[in-house]
């Protein structure tokens, strides 16, 4: 495979300003015929040919200005047409077969609809296009079809003709004003229904937005329009964005590769981003829908109307556009819950993928297939390098800056570079050391002591696959310093490490005073502070900062964790050690200034992911023996407080509301603690509130919990919950993955049973995540002393990757952890990586991930 390079961009030597499609739509068969109007590039090298890229398609006709044109030839995949001029009309007829499209890419059959998916290159699946983000066009869209199999045609912008055909058929046309690369269009067709609104912009204009379902879920659509309404008044009010269309609408879509796209003025979503009722959606689930929404939305800004040169500046609008979601659901959700949360998905997801062979800097430097790099690195990872700008600059000078990066790039395909040049220009910040942000991978390393005052900071960025070397990043770190004995802090002040070492002074400091630091996880970095027995717990009972709090309490049970594991370096726990901790959380069920969000949040044990994060070779089995062991023992010590607090939360009425929330939080965590320290009692109690749930939180909540147990209430548990939510694919994934999530002995015959179920597809992303990721994520199952667990995984990916090498590549990553895991599991992992390595005909994509690894 070829390796592309960010230093080798240049131009397109030709543009496409306009461009009109004509569908014949048919699932079995669909005809599409383009018409490109493509003009010479002045500021790229003249070059005679066009070249159009294509992806398992042939031009079945090709036209220039009208006649047929014999000088074209393909070059692998692309066709390249010659051109004499200065420009040309060229045409083009393709032939797709969407219902053997299993890839999910381009233009695809899901449930008797059909749609598309061009980001990133999917575009050149369905036409002969420059398929690169840096060619803006305006689409004008014809589609004809079937009238009772499509009765709904959609496209990119604004509807604008539509009419009756002979023999049952009929047409629309869109057109969307904005010039837009080929990644953001979209086409769908099928039998939907919508539930339709409206919003009036700040300017006064009124927008119709549409949510577009199958008709059996139109009642699970009001969470997703009221989403999205918020999305649309946030955005104007928090960075001055107004919707630019006159409709906005969202289809819903069982079979996709990602959570949703952002395409102009018709997003495409998972269904699982859209569809929500109590009874069949989590308390998560809502909070996904939100996000979601919101983060589409907020493409059109961020991502559409400023979209990316070239892939390399991914970050540029999936960074931003995921701080900007962030930002939102703070306001929306509490801004303390939502900030641990996405912690935690950082520190699970993002830190082990920018400490092993897959790390990248947030802009990356080459890729194989880009397909590959929509990463929590170029996503969350880019979205905390500018959310450090923002705490550098403030939210008034970082909102000058964004309005100047929108202002001056809008309608352009613009880099990363251009929006720190904004940020640094419009917020008056210097960046220019900042910016090795964007240039170096890995999670820097951060040293605290504090000592009569001073504050002594070193920092030290870990070498990365082709990035032996590192120079110092610059680190803003909230800090504040704790008077040990009143409990009061001096006050909080921003300091920024931008050397390999430096001393900071605390005029103002207490004597033998605690220290604080990197409050609201202002920097994506990993801390060690030196720290007097005691601090910690001070810290977790007195920090005003509800993320230090929560903070000091995790680092706690991780020096507790790495000991009992026998980790190289911890030290030695002893009784005190764990009755102090027993203590602490005893503190937290105890606290009645907390609300049960925040309980939820403190009860939670780190996740085995980033504990196997704190030493350079994981035991993952032993980590997640003692993480189990200390769930127990907390739910043995504390039992008559969990048994209370499950019965307060228990006689919480159902209700959206916070309080009601944060009840259905604790109470399934309550039940967890309890079952950890005594199967046999929980079993009836997980089973009862089982029963009882009126709202799929509460049951699914149960029903992990069950899964886990060896005990004769799963069984009938696992068996009413198929019954109950028989036909609703999104409950039946969550069926799927809790018994491949659960802490069952037998959790692998378990996996390998569903993989054989009735309701098991390889065909569904949704299916296959829901069993294989939720098993890839379970310690317990993945990391099985027999190396089953990697066997398994690496079985899937050879069975998927023929099928849809882009959610096959997915899977490759858990087992590239191979060199962090201590022995056998490490000889294991890297034996099915190799097995993988030698299969003929691999994807790009799943070939890529699995060179890296080994690499
Ligand atoms: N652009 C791909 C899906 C998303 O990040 O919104
Ligand atoms: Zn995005």
């Amino acid at each position: 495979p070829v390796t592309i390079r960010r230093a080798d961009y240049t131009p397109p030597a030709w543009l496409v300003p306009e461009i009109a499609l004509h569908f014949d739509l048919g699932a079995g068969a669909t005809t599409v015929r383009s018409e490109l109007k493509v003009v010479r590039n002045p500021e790229a090298e003249r070059t005679g040919n066009i070249r159009l890229n294509g992806d398992e398609i042939e031009p079945k006709s090709v036209l220039r200005n009208g006649a047929p044109c014999e000088s074209w030839t393909m070059d692998g995949n692309d066709l390249l047409v010659s051109i004499d001029g200065e420009e040309a009309l060229i045409s083009i007829t393709t032939e797709l077969a969407p219902d053997t499209n299993s890839k999910l890419m381009g233009l695809y059959a899901s449930n008797g609809m059909l749609c598309t998916q061009c980001e990133a290159e999917g575009f050149r699946r369905i036409t002969f296009f420059p398929d690169r983000p840096d060619v803006l066009s305006t689409y004008t869209v014809r589609m004809e079809g079937d009238a009772t199999t499509f009765p709904v045609l959609l496209s990119n912008g604004n509807k604008t003709g539509e009419g009756e055909l002979e023999g049952g058929r009929h047409w629309a046309e869109w057109h969307d004003p904005w010039p837009k690369p080929s990644y953001l269009f979209a086409l769908v067709a099928g039998d939907l229904v919508a539930l339709e609104d409206s919003f009036t912009t700040m300017s006064g204009r009124t927008i119709d937005l549409a949510i577009w379902v199958r008709e059996a879920d139109l009642g699970r659509t009001q969470h997703a329009m009221d989403s999205l309404k918020k999305s649309m008044k946030w955005d104007e009010e928090t960075f001055g964005r107004e919707y630019d269309l006159d409709v906005f609408n969202i289809v819903a879509v069982g079979d996709f590769n990602m959570g949703a796209m952002e395409n102009k003025g018709l997003n495409i979503f998972n269904t699982k981003y859209v569809l929500a009722d109590p009874e069949t959606a989590t308390d998560g689930d809502y909070d996904g829908v939100e996000g979601v929404i919101a983060h589409e939305y907020f493409h059109n800004w961020s991502g559409n109307r400023v979209t990316c040169r070239d892939w390399f500046q991914l970050s540029l609008k999936e960074g931003f556009t995921v701080l900007r979601d962030q930002l939102f659901s703070q306001d929306m959700q509490g801004e303390a819950v939502k900030r641990i949360e996405d912690v935690r998905v950082l520190r699970a997801v993002q830190f082990p993928e920018d400490s092993g062979p897959l790390a990248h800097p947030i802009r990356p430097d080459s890729y194989q297939e880009i397909s590959n790099f929509y990463t929590s690195t170029v996503y969350n990872k880019g979205a905390e390098v500018l959310r450090m700008m923002r705490s550098m600059a403030g939210e008034e000078r970082f909102r000058k800056g964004t309005d100047l990066y929108f202002d001056r790039h809008d309608g352009e395909a613009a880099t990363c570079e251009d929006f720190v040049r904004a940020i640094e220009e419009g917020a008056d910040l210097d960046l220019k050391q900042f910016r090795r942000w964007y240039e170096q991978a890995g999670t820097p390393r951060v040293s605290a002591a504090l000592k009569d005052g001073e504050l002594r900071l070193t920092q030290e960025v870990p070498a990365t696959p082709g990035q032996p070397d590192k120079q110092p990043m610059v680190i803003p770190l909230r800090v504040a310093l704790f008077d040990r004995d009143t409990g009061k802090s001096s006050g909080e002040r921003l300091v920024v490490l931008d050397r390999a070492e430096a001393s900071f002074k605390f005029e103002d400091a207490p004597a033998d005073a605690v220290l604080s630091i990197n409050r609201g996880f202002t920097s994506p970095i990993s801390l060690d502070v030196e720290r007097a027995a005691g601090d910690l717990l001070f810290l977790a009972a007195n920090d005003d900062d509800p993320f230090a709090r929560y903070e000091a309490l995790q680092e706690l049970v991780i020096e507790h964790l790495l000991a009992e594991a026998g980790a190289e370096g911890a030290v030695h726990n002893d009784a005190a050690d764990l009755a102090a901790l027993g203590e602490a959380f005893g503190a937290i069920l105890d606290d009645d200034a907390l609300d049960d969000q925040m309980r939820g949040e403190m009860l939670l044990l780190p996740p085995v992911a980033y504990l196997c994060e704190q030493v350079l070779v994981a035991d993952p089995v032993a980590l997640h023996k003692a993480r189990e062991g200390l769930k127990a023992w907390l739910g043995g010590e504390l039992r008559e407080r969990f048994e209370a607090l499950h019965a307060r939360a228990s006689a919480v009425p159902y209700s959206l509301e916070r309080k009601a929330r944060g009840a259905r939080k604790v109470k399934t965590q309550a039940l967890a603690y309890l079952a950890a320290a005594d199967a046999a009692a929980a079993a009836p109690r997980a089973k009862a509130q089982f029963d009882a749930a009126d709202n799929m939180t509460d049951r699914q909540g149960a029903l992990m919990v069950l899964a886990g147990l060896d005990r004769p209430e799963r069984k009938a548990a696992l068996a009413d919950f198929h019954e109950r939510f028989a036909g609703n694919d999104l409950a039946i994934d969550k069926w799927f993955a809790l018994q491949a999530g659960s802490l069952h002995p037998d959790v692998i015959e378990h996996v390998k049973d569903l993989a054989g179920h009735a309701d098991f597809r390889l065909t569904n992303p949704n299916r296959v995540r829901s069993l294989y990721m939720a098993f890839a994520a379970n310690k317990h199952g993945f990391h099985a002393e027999s190396g089953e667990g990697y066997r398994l995984v690496a079985d899937l990916i050879l069975q998927l990757d023929p099928i849809n090498p882009q959610t096959a590549a997915r899977f490759v990553a858990p087992l590239g952890r191979w060199r962090r895991m201590a022995e056998p599991h490490g000889t294991m992992m890297r034996e099915q990586l190799e097995r993988i390595a030698a299969a003929d005909g691999l994807s790009r994509d799943t070939y890529e991930q699995v060179s890296r690894s080994l690499g």
